[in-house]
């Protein structure tokens, strides 16, 4: 054990700039790890936050701070690169959103299941404090089984492993990629491109979303909050509930032309219908002090002005 120790210790003189904690993002290059890796950055410095991802970057991903080549599913490579890393937070985005998911159920199945259970992220010997936080990549109410062995880790080894269960999330510089939700990051641009706008889910279908700037400051809220003020380890956050109709008429305040039809996918559809139309994160609201900033006008205004200066 003292071996075990010195080797803990060599790697934290080395590897930690200060007291900072030591950041992988996995599936970091997605809708959601780049805005993260930015406000990490600025708070930990570049070389502490570190993205992996089973894609190839654009080069001014490598300018903004380290990232790694590597597949969620090896997990003999990412225990290695969390131990040469001395990675202190592993932040795990890597997910198959729901619409793909049911067209590649193996897939789904192999990285949201079981690339998230612990023996990829077990803390391995010399770095004790590893602390995980997952994206769950369904609002279903249910506890999911992929964090059952992080619970049991949780108690048996003392993984500090945190769970935050996102809403629809919506931004204007980053796609997201085969999802349920993504029609109401679509809209924005057709509305501004084109004018005219397909949506495949009905006009009546309400699902929980928010705006990105909310959901980083959220994760990283929730990555820092001390441990004792969490009573549970899974938790939801919500911001707004709107369908894609009222969605419209927000929109439209800003540009009326915009015209708006109906083409629903089967697929999709049922999968929103499978979902609640709200999460309730009243337990984040107390517990570690969550508050959304953006509401259904505020995100219209913050959308319509992004894409529209990134287009001139
Ligand atoms: C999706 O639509 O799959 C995701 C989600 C779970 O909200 N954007």
């Amino acid at each position: 054990s003292q071996q075990l120790s010195e080797f803990g210790r060599t790697l934290t003189s080395s590897c930690t700039d200060g007291d900072h904690p030591k950041v992988l993002i996995t599936g970091g290059l997605g809708q959601l790890g780049v805005g993260l890796a930015k406000l990490l950055r600025e708070r930990f410095g570049k070389n502490n936050v570190i993205l992996s991802d089973i894609r190839k970057p654009p080069n001014h991903v490598y300018h903004d701070g380290p990232f790694i080549f590597s597949d969620i599913l090896d997990f003999k490579n990412l225990r290695e690169i969390v131990v040469n890393n001395n990675i202190s937070w592993l932040v795990h985005y890597s997910a198959v959103l729901s619409a793909v998911g049911e067209d590649n159920v193996a897939l789904a199945k192999e990285v949201n299941i079981t690339a998230r259970s612990v023996p990829s992220v077990r803390p391995p010997p010399g770095t004790p404090h590893l602390s995980c936080v997952y994206r769950d990549h369904a609002p279903s109410m249910a506890c999911p089984r992929s964090m059952q062995s992080s619970w049991y880790y949780h108690h048996r080894f003392g993984l500090d492993f945190r769970c935050l269960r996102y809403p629809g999330i919506i931004s204007a510089d980053s796609q997201p990629g085969g999802g349920t939700t993504d029609y109401a990051v679509q809209i924005f641009h057709a509305a501004v491109k084109t004018g005219h706008f397909e949506c495949n889910l009905s006009n009546n279908t309400r699902l929980p979303m928010m705006y990105i700037d909310d959901c980083v400051r959220a994760t990283v809220d929730f990555l820092e909050a001390p441990a004792d003020t969490l009573i549970s380890r899974t938790y939801n956050i919500n911001a707004m509930s709107f369908t894609p109709q009222e969605l419209t008429q927000e929109i439209k305040k800003v540009l009326p032309d915009l015209k708006v039809t109906y083409n629903v996918d089967p697929v999709r559809q049922a999968i929103a219908d499978s979902w609640p139309m709200a999460l309730e994160d009243s337990a984040a609201r107390r517990d570690w002090g969550w508050k959304h900033e953006y509401d259904l006008p505020e995100l219209v205004q913050t959308m319509l002005s992004h894409i529209t200066l990134g287009n001139q």
